[in-house]
């Protein structure tokens, strides 16, 4: 993998000691990945403040395969990252202290983990990660991982925190497929917890769950409101019931013209500004407690999506790191 930045242009930066890095990777569990930003940067586990968490589980989508590969290529992706971050006018990273777990529940090479497993898990892992009072970003993966994040955070919380969504597609049904754990039913499954939740950017459901999102009022912000209404943000966010919030993102929900590595692409979704605009204030306006980047399914012979999915959990960690202050 690493030659494909190799192969590139002349214009594409590569720091060998970034990349490889002089001081070996610390990581708790068995399953070594490359740090987020590269060693030069990772911070040890203990002073760490941000903790990526790749989770390359694989088992029930549906049309494009390759979510067991989204971790390590968004972490081999980072590498490019520059560390000044325009908009913040900083170099985030050198105040972020940011720590990548070692890989869980991971499927690559055919390895068969039940969701129950998978789900067990994901919980145990990220509540000793919120224990040691560590913001997570969990990276992915496929979308079914979000519900043993979320029901670690709901053990853990004893204030009440709303699930803001962003996706192409509702994933409110109750079972698809023969399984109840699989990735079109991830929000329905954190419905059922009785947690609030805020949709953005859907344009893809069935009847099942257009019947349910009435009979719950759930508040959608749909795609092509987004598409008219140049107030959209601030709307959504005063329809945000809690003070927490916690942000699982469906890398599908952004446009597939900038984002077509994913299983399932649908037209018409969110650009790159419309989404920082929309997280910034969520950050601003909210304590987000953690957040997931899910569904990143590399495609062959394209960098973009997993450059664009770096350079996304990068923004999550710079508005994370500036709301502390
Ligand atoms: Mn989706």
């Amino acid at each position: 993998m690493a030659g494909l930045y190799t192969q590139n242009s002349s214009c594409v930066k590569i720091n060998l000691k970034k990349f490889f890095g002089a001081s070996p990777m610390l990581v708790q569990t068995s399953a070594a990945v490359i740090p987020f930003l590269g060693s030069e940067i990772q911070a040890s586990y203990k002073a760490s403040r941000v903790v990526i968490l790749p989770i390359p589980y694989e088992a029930t989508t549906t049309y494009r395969k390759g979510t067991e590969n989204g971790p390590d290529a968004l972490l081999e992706a980072s590498i490019q990252l520059e560390y000044y971050d325009d908009e913040l006018e900083r170099e985030i990273c050198k105040d972020a202290r940011i720590y990548t777990h070692g890989a869980i529940a991971d499927t690559k090479g055919g390895q068969r983990i039940s969701a129950q497993t998978m789900l067990r898990e994901t919980r145990d892992t990220i509540s000793g990660l919120i224990d040691d009072s560590k913001f997570v970003i969990a990276i992915g993966g496929e979308h079914s991982i979000t519900t043993g994040i979320v029901d670690a955070y709901r053990q853990r919380s004893s204030e009440p925190f709303t699930v803001v969504q962003i996706d192409a597609h509702g994933d409110l049904r109750h079972e698809y497929e023969g399984s109840i754990y699989n990735h079109a039913c991830v929000m329905r499954r954190i419905v059922d917890m009785g947690l609030p939740t805020l949709p953005v950017a859907i344009r893809s459901l069935c009847q099942e769950e257009a019947d349910l999102i009435k009979q719950k009022s759930i508040p959608v912000i749909w795609a092509r409101h987004i598409a008219q209404n140049p107030h959209w943000i601030e709307e959504a966010i005063a329809t945000i019931p809690t003070e927490r919030v916690f942000i699982t993102i469906d890398l599908d929900g952004i446009d597939p013209a900038l984002m077509p590595g994913v299983g399932t692409p649908e037209p018409g979704g969110l650009n790159w500004y419309a989404l920082l605009t929309f997280l910034r204030r969520l950050f601003e306006t909210h304590q987000v407690i953690g957040c997931d980047v899910m569904e990143l399914a590399p495609v062959v012979d394209s960098v973009v999506s997993q450059f664009s999915a770096a350079k996304l959990v990068y923004k999550l960690i710079g508005y994370q790191t500036l709301a502390q202050r």
